[in-house]
């Protein structure tokens, strides 16, 4: 059944049946001391106040029996699917596959790589493991959401300005109508996620729309 919530810059539509909400990257490697965003030099801690609407929204999405996709960013152990130029850029503390407090860097099946409890995927909910920034970049993701029959999505996790807002323009390209929730991102930078959610909704919804998570939990009603 279609619902409209109020959002930016218009009104959004959307059928919970052909809608996917999508969690990017709410690992501990980015949101939990001693992870890849930590060895990047960043306030990781700023990243957990969206966990309790994240949580809220995660709980109504699932109660209303509509698809839920976690993504995680991270690596083979063989570090085969991480190009040297990410490997090598910049003068971080430790690098993608060098050993941490919770395992080695964004290496799959290292504790660090784990989504955090709070937010631990259940049942048949979809769990894509990517090597890039963007969820579409060598994941097979588009095709099984046109197996699932899915048109829209909604957008949350980290970090807004990144991974959200790279796979949220990589699926605008393949046709999917986006909405970012606004108070379900956040990004170690407070006037990157704001110039983020000002700049994939300006001019009409060039990339797409934004909304608070309670229009949605509201429509779920
Ligand atoms: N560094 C940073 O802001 N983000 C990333 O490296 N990955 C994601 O956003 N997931």
């Amino acid at each position: 059944m279609m619902k409209t919530i109020a959002a930016t810059p218009f009104e959004y539509a959307f059928d919970p049946a052909h809608t996917a909400l999508v969690l990017i990257d709410m690992q501990r490697d980015f949101v939990a001391a001693g992870g890849f965003g930590a060895s990047l030099g960043n306030d990781v801690t700023r990243l957990q106040a969206i966990v309790p609407a994240l949580q809220r929204l995660l709980a109504a999405w699932r109660a209303a029996g509509a698809l839920v996709i976690h993504t995680r960013e991270c690596h083979r152990p063989d570090l085969s699917d991480c190009p040297p130029a990410k490997r090598l850029r910049g003068n971080p503390s430790l690098r993608i596959g060098d050993p941490g407090p919770m395992g080695r860097l964004l290496v799959a099946g290292e504790p660090g790589c784990a989504i955090i409890d709070a937010l631990a995927p259940v049942g048949k909910e979809w769990v894509i493991d990517k090597p890039g920034k963007g969820a579409f970049y060598a994941t097979g993701l588009h095709e099984k959401l046109q197996a699932a029959q899915i048109t829209h999505l909604l957008m949350t996790g980290v970090t807004t300005e990144v991974c959200v807002q790279t796979t949220m323009r990589e699926a605008n390209d393949r046709g999917y109508e986006c909405l970012i929730v606004e108070d379900a991102t956040e990004s170690y930078f407070p006037e990157f996620k704001a110039a983020a959610l000002a700049m994939l909704t300006a001019q009409g919804g060039i990339i797409g729309w934004s909304a608070p998570s309670a229009a949605l939990i509201e429509a779920l009603r």
